[in-house]
């Protein structure tokens, strides 16, 4: 072969390594497939204390309506919230598809300042991302945009405006976007499919509108909205697998959330999935950092209420604990007594810790919520915010929330009776 055979066959061998492969929207989208059906195709999402976006199917294609707005929020009793959400609510409504699905997604702005919509993770054409000034104008106060791909696929999205992300993702506009695998077989797919959204807010005490200026001093710390004991739990059967998918658009904090009884594996993130899971280390706290989201899987088999929360400690207080003075410690008995002559009740709280904050008649300003907590059949947890209960029943009724775990026999730690001191030589 001469010098000029041989860089001909090379630069062919070459260029045919490097064939680009197509987008990856494109093959799926040729195959014009039926829009997926819940239970024929997927098992619904649980979406604990939140919604799902309605959809009807007009010519093959699923459509949605999402609607930027002003809305009233309920946090907890006690802290209700004006802020801005879709649909209602915050997190916005999840958004339910399957792979290959085409959607349109009309999105209306009612709020009074512009916006889009940007689909976190998803694999689409570009002029379809949502980001204002770059791939479309911004939506106006008034307008309607409106959104078309296929989904290509299955994954655990996020959506939020792109524009102004600041004001507008920390005001709450933000919500999950799930696309299901198409899978017939209802044995290949989990029992239980849990969604949560991880958020979190600056409440001054006594105000109703989130500063979203604030800097990292974030004192309510939210699931699905929600904070303990407002958070609805989650239920399953012994032998359900299940599956908890996480969503993190917190402002400024990546969370640890780290469930008891049970270890785990991370299947998926919004990026794809894992394509051997018995390489992944068992875990039993899964890392949300912010921008992304991760998909836990685990059987349930062992019974019980399992609680699992943020691992940060400050993400499992309210309002109170951070805002209170240092009073761990302090004799403040002869002090309350003369202040209760200014003050009927008046209480210095905080000696013993957070405890004293969860006891309700306490004194604190209108719209707040201290240190709440959740009141078990033993008493309270003094866990709170951004925290929940995996109930792990034998049999439910369709998974209604059993209530508190009533405990075999013998199995709940309990004082030390002094023969069981004496027998293991244990002096208190
Ligand atoms: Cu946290």
């Amino acid at each position: 072969m001469n010098r000029w055979a041989f860089l001909f066959f090379f630069s062919t061998t070459f260029l045919v390594a490097q064939e680009i492969p197509p987008e990856p929207w494109k093959k799926i989208e040729a195959q014009h497939l039926n829009p997926g059906l819940p239970l024929e195709d997927y098992t619904p999402v649980v979406v604990p204390n939140g919604a799902k976006l309605d959809f009807k199917i007009v010519d093959g294609i699923k459509v949605f309506h999402l609607i930027a707005e002003p809305i009233v929020w309920e946090v907890a009793g006690g802290l209700k919230i004006n802020t801005w959400g879709f649909n209602g609510s915050v997190p916005g409504p999840l958004i339910e598809a399957v792979e290959g699905d085409r959607v349109r997604i009309y999105v209306t702005n009612k709020l009074p300042a512009s916006t889009t919509v940007h689909w976190h993770g998803m694999l689409i054409p570009c002029g379809m991302d949502g980001v204002a000034g770059l791939t479309q104008p911004a939506i106006a106060p008034g307008q309607t945009y409106l959104y078309e791909f296929t989904c290509p696929t299955a994954g655990t999205f996020m959506y939020h405006p792109h524009y102004d992300s600041l004001t507008q993702e920390d005001l709450g506009l933000v919500g999950m976007f799930i696309v299901h695998k198409r899978e017939p077989d209802i044995t290949k797919r989990p029992d239980r499919d849990f969604v949560i959204m991880l958020h979190e807010w600056s409440i001054d005490v006594g105000t109703a509108r989130p500063n979203a200026m604030g800097r990292g001093g974030f004192n309510i710390l939210t699931m699905n909205g929600k904070v303990m004991p407002s958070t609805e739990p989650l239920v399953a059967e012994l032998g359900d697998t299940v599956w908890i998918r996480y969503g993190n658009l917190s402002a400024m904090d990546h969370h640890p959330i780290h469930l008891h009884g049970y270890s785990f594996k991370i299947i998926g993130t919004d990026g794809g999935w894992v394509e051997d899971t018995s390489v992944l280390l068992p875990e039993t706290t899964v890392l949300v950092p912010v921008g992304t989201t991760r998909v836990t899987e685990f059987l349930a088999n062992n019974p019980g209420d399992w609680i699992f929360h943020c691992h940060m400690t400050h993400h499992t207080v309210n309002q109170m604990g951070g805002d209170f003075p240092n009073m761990l410690g302090m004799p403040a008995q002869e002090f309350d007594q003369k202040m209760q002559q200014l003050i009927p009740g008046y209480k210095t709280l905080g000696i013993t810790g957070l405890k004293d904050m969860t006891q309700s008649g306490m004194l604190i300003p209108p719209n707040s919520i201290p240190m709440l907590g959740y009141d078990g059949p033993y008493g309270n947890t003094v866990i709170g915010g951004m925290a929940n209960i995996l109930r792990v029943r034998e049999r439910t009724d369709h998974y209604r929330d059993p209530g508190p775990y009533v405990f075999p026999r013998g199995s709940m730690a309990a004082p030390a009776t002094p023969s069981e001191m004496h027998r293991d030589a244990i002096f208190p």
